[in-house]
């Protein structure tokens, strides 16, 4: 299996794929306001990818439940600038957070070459249009509702054959649109409209998400679920955060969203040279 993104291919087996964050905004649920000056924000990718990420995914707008949306120049304002000095510095592939297809198109000219869409579920076809021209890869990730109404009472009959039946329609459209299959990572969508419980099914539920025949991303970094089922506050998410990423990769999932780049990356090496790892089939594992 392979992952194409303009210039940039990542064949599976490897070691998993972690995505450093890199969020421009006032607001994020973990790091808000962090990294918001760009130069700071520049710092901070070149940083995630000296740790090793293995891909920089910059956002303007905060999705956290209850966000509300961000205006297109202002996103732009926010991001552009971000892309454009990393594109110049880094050699691993960049992402834009972005549900705007202006935002993407931007971003796609100032160096990005992946398109993260928390918004997926959208029926026009303009962003992916844009991704199939661009021949940028796409992580379509699974929503229900919106970021400002998402939590307010998720409820599925079968939350995993819901998610997989919309993430296996998400493959068809974007082909439809011209998106081929080696261009899409699918997202069961950690914390977007779902329950702790139903989380906790999604990560368990790796295995048969794989059955899509697309590789897997997870974003589990610092989510409120880890800290409601634990009952542990922000700063103290990682471990939790560190188990679920090894259980999921042990289980086939290959892409991680992260904000802690340097432990992930060494517990998911660690647990590949224990030879634990679905993933790792040796070949990254220096
Ligand atoms: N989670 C967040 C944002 N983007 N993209 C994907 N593909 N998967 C995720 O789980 C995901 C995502 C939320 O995390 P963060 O960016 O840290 O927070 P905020 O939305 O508040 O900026």
């Amino acid at each position: 299996m392979e992952f194409t993104a303009r210039h940039h291919r990542f064949g599976f087996p490897r070691l998993p794929v972690v995505m450093g964050i890199v969020n421009v905004t006032p607001d994020s649920f973990s790091d808000g306001g962090r990294w918001v000056d760009p130069g700071l924000a520049v710092e901070h990718g070149e940083r995630l990818a000296a740790e090793g990420a293995a891909i920089l995914d910059i956002g303007g707008e905060s999705t956290r439940p209850g966000a509300v949306p961000v205006p297109e120049e202002e996103e732009l304002r926010r991001v552009i600038p971000v892309v454009r000095a990393l594109a110049g510095k880094v050699a691993v592939p960049l992402s834009i957070d972005t549900r705007k297809p202006g935002v993407a198109r931007a971003a796609l000219d100032a160096g990005a070459s992946i398109v993260n869409d928390v918004e997926s579920s959208r029926e026009d076809p303009e962003m992916w249009q844009l991704v199939a021209a661009s021949g940028a890869g796409y992580v379509a990730m699974h929503m229900q509702g919106s970021p400002e109404t998402m939590q307010r009472d998720p409820r599925y009959t079968d939350v995993v054959s819901e998610v997989s039946a919309f993430l296996s329609g998400r493959l068809l459209r974007l082909a439809e649109a011209g998106v081929p299959p080696e261009s899409v990572v699918l997202d069961p969508g950690i914390g977007f409209g779902k329950s702790p419980e139903q989380n906790l099914q999604l990560v368990r539920a790796t295995g048969r998400l794989l059955g899509l025949g697309r590789p897997l991303m997870l974003g589990l970094s610092r989510k409120s679920f880890l800290g409601k089922l634990l009952g542990v506050e922000m700063p103290d998410r990682l471990p939790a955060a560190l188990a679920a990423t090894l259980w999921a990769a042990r289980n086939g999932a290959s892409f991680f969203r992260v904000h802690d780049v340097a432990a992930t990356v060494q517990a998911l090496r660690m647990d590949a040279m224990l030879g634990n790892c679905a993933n790792s089939g040796g070949e990254a594992v220096a």
